[in-house]
């Protein structure tokens, strides 16, 4: 029944640019990788992925399977979606209605969730939330109109399924024409993949501290950090007993590394060299997604400008740069141009520097170019730890030393803990320029969920992040986005909240405001209102900020003319980031830490956008 299906409504495009035969592998893969058990010789490889069109006539057909497949050359258990890892890359095209049915060929519930797509809600994939999910052998009916264009991404709301392989890309064709030119286009998806259980994996983090942290500092290479930082021997260990004190790890940059994982581009590991095709002269457009669970990358080309022309799928003013940060869940699309006829890496070197994705752009298949080293592991810094007291930022030398540590200690384990969160702010409109650049943390500690805690948050928009910007290129950053047209629905705000990223790397619990999403009440926000989200990050580590259904406007630093909009929005530790929302889709929709295993451990709430604050049920019709 299933091959009928398929037969029957895959649409292939024959969009130049595409690699054709990635097409015709998926459609043979996924016709002979039902077979269970194949092993071997025979078993397909990640990365043999199709395109479909799920805005033609009769939409399209997506089959999700547990399926062994060679991952970086090794056999993996993945899920498949019509046979590959990452999925097919879907089309839609502006102003048409998508039809997409969804087979779990699975004995385990499923979903499939839009990143970033303006949708009803019950569309919008999330268990518990939009719907109870895909049972196992069920078949799930998504269709809703296409409104809007630009570079998106699909994936499991499920579990942990996503670090299997549960992803793809999404391209929404415009209605009017692109004001994008390009000649070329080719799909980047990042992803991280590790052959452990998912599960074990949360087990770990959840038992074992820093399990997956081997680069922490040691006594045994105390030496190295002290030709590293010029440091005497027992200044390098009041550093490190300072860190003990805080409980945390100046080299926790990520909580899962290199230690378990393969780092993939386009389902392919570093030595398989996936080859993007691009002749000289051509304006070649990469639309990069970052599907990882856990990763963020930093994306470079050696020799190549990158000009970004979209962020989060929706266009930017073109922004010439050299290197880009892209967090989980982000879009980045860029456009380079091969300036002789040699082949140029596509370097993805992960954050924290335990390993990284490669690609070449070549003008024939068979180039390769030199892979860069990876650079030196960089460590947190006062800065990150929300130090910058007294407003005097420069003449540090940025890395905190033990008499930092100590002032910090007697700070953050006060004696005035236990009060209440501040009260939202409402009433007259809030400005929206000049937003101020600092905030001081209130009395709240948030309870034990949380056990770090900057006194006072700064707004980052022009920092590029942990163990960038040192390397004499250009590096872009969120105060470089500037919107290409003024999106609709910008007015000033006439209310706003706080809400505080914390952690307790310990328990591994994560949260908002210091619970988790079973401790916690659904966000009401009012439809139609404008409201002002503050997000201050009071833990170590940056977590990117994902709102299904609506847009959150961006404080990049403009103006309400040129700010961008954006899905997912990075906190970095000890930054105060603001993003205004018109809650104009009526429904229950998910808010959340797009970090997989910060997700999964509570970082999470629901929003509930609805008629009146005065109660009655959600009007999904309004
Ligand atoms: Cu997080």
């Amino acid at each position: 029944m299933a091959e009928s299906f398929q037969n029957r409504s895959f649409n292939f495009l024959t969009r130049r640019g595409f690699l054709t035969a990635a097409a015709s592998a998926t459609l043979a893969s996924c016709t002979l990788g039902r077979r269970i058990g194949a092993v071997g010789p025979t078993m397909a490889r990640a990365g043999e992925f199709g395109q479909l069109d799920a805005t033609a006539p009769g939409g399209i057909d997506l089959f999700i399977e547990r399926k062994d497949l060679l991952v970086g050359g090794r056999p993996g258990r993945a899920i498949a979606i019509n046979g590959s890892i990452p999925g097919p890359v879907i089309h839609m095209t502006e102003g048409k209605e998508a039809l997409i049915r969804v087979h779990n060929l699975m004995a385990e519930s499923t979903s499939l969730h839009w990143h970033g797509i303006l949708l009803p809600f019950n569309m919008d994939g999330v268990p518990g939330i939009s719907y109870p999910g895909i049972g196992p052998g069920e078949t799930f009916t998504y269709r809703f109109p296409v409104r809007q264009n630009g570079t998106y991404w699909y994936h499991s709301h499920t579990g942990l399924q996503e670090q299997r392989g549960h992803y793809g890309q999404l391209i929404l064709k415009p209605a009017d024409p692109d004001p994008v030119a390009y000649d070329v286009e080719h799909t980047i998806v990042l992803s991280d993949w590790t052959f452990e259980d998912p599960q074990r994996v949360l087990w770990k983090l959840k038992t074992q501290e820093g399990y997956y942290n081997f680069q922490r500092p040691t006594l045994a290479n105390l030496d190295d950090q002290m030709r590293a930082t010029g440091k005497s021997l027992s200044e390098v260990i009041g550093k490190r007993l300072a860190w003990d004190r805080m409980r945390m790890d100046p080299t926790d940059i990520a909580d899962i590394t290199g230690a378990t994982y393969t780092y993939l581009m386009n389902g392919k590991a570093a030595h398989e060299n996936p080859t993007f095709i691009a002749k000289p002269g051509q304006r070649v457009r990469l639309r990069i997604v970052n599907a990882s669970t856990m990763t963020f990358y930093d994306v470079r080309i050696p020799g190549l400008p990158m000009t970004v022309v979209q962020a989060d799928g929706q266009n930017i003013k073109p922004v010439e740069t050299d290197e880009l940060r892209i967090a989980v869940a982000e879009t980045y699309d860029v456009i380079v141009t091969l300036p002789e006829d040699r082949p140029y890496t596509l370097f993805a070197e992960t954050m924290d520097r335990s390993g990284h994705a490669r690609g070449t752009l070549a003008p024939r298949t068979g180039m390769s170019a030199t892979v860069p080293p990876q650079r030196r592991r960089a460590m947190l810094t006062m800065a990150d730890m929300g130090m910058m007291m007294h407003g005097d930022m420069k003449g540090m030398d940025g890395n905190m030393d033990g008499d930092d540590m100590q002032a910090i200690d007697g700070k953050m384990h006060g004696e005035d803990a236990g009060h209440q969160n501040m009260p939202p702010r409402s009433g007259s409109e809030l400005p929206t320029h000049d937003l101020p650049d600092r905030i001081e943390h209130g009395p709240d500690q948030h309870g034990p969920a949380s056990i770090t805690m900057a006194q006072t948050a700064y707004r980052r928009l022009d920092y590029p992040g942990v163990g960038l910007g040192e390397d004499g290129w250009r590096v872009l950053t969120y105060g470089q986005l500037r919107a290409l047209k003024r999106p609709y629905g910008r007015r000033p705000p006439t209310r706003e909240f706080d809400l505080h990223l914390t952690g307790n790397m310990h328990k591994y619990i994560w949260g908002f405001d210091g619970k988790k999403w079973t401790e916690s009440d659904l966000i009401r926000l009012q439809y139609g209102e404008r409201l002002r989200i503050n997000m201050i990050n009071d833990t170590m580590m940056s977590h990117p900020i994902h709102l299904h259904g609506m847009w959150m406007d961006l404080y990049a630093g403009g103006t309400m003319d040129d700010n961008p909009r954006k899905h997912t929005v990075t906190v970095q530790p000890s930054e105060l980031l603001t993003v205004d929302i018109t809650p104009d889709a009526p429904g229950q929709w998910a808010f959340h830490c797009h970090l997989l295993y910060h997700m999964e451990a509570g970082m999470f709430r629901t929003v509930a956008v609805v008629r009146s604050f005065a109660g009655g049920p959600i009007d999904a019709g309004a």
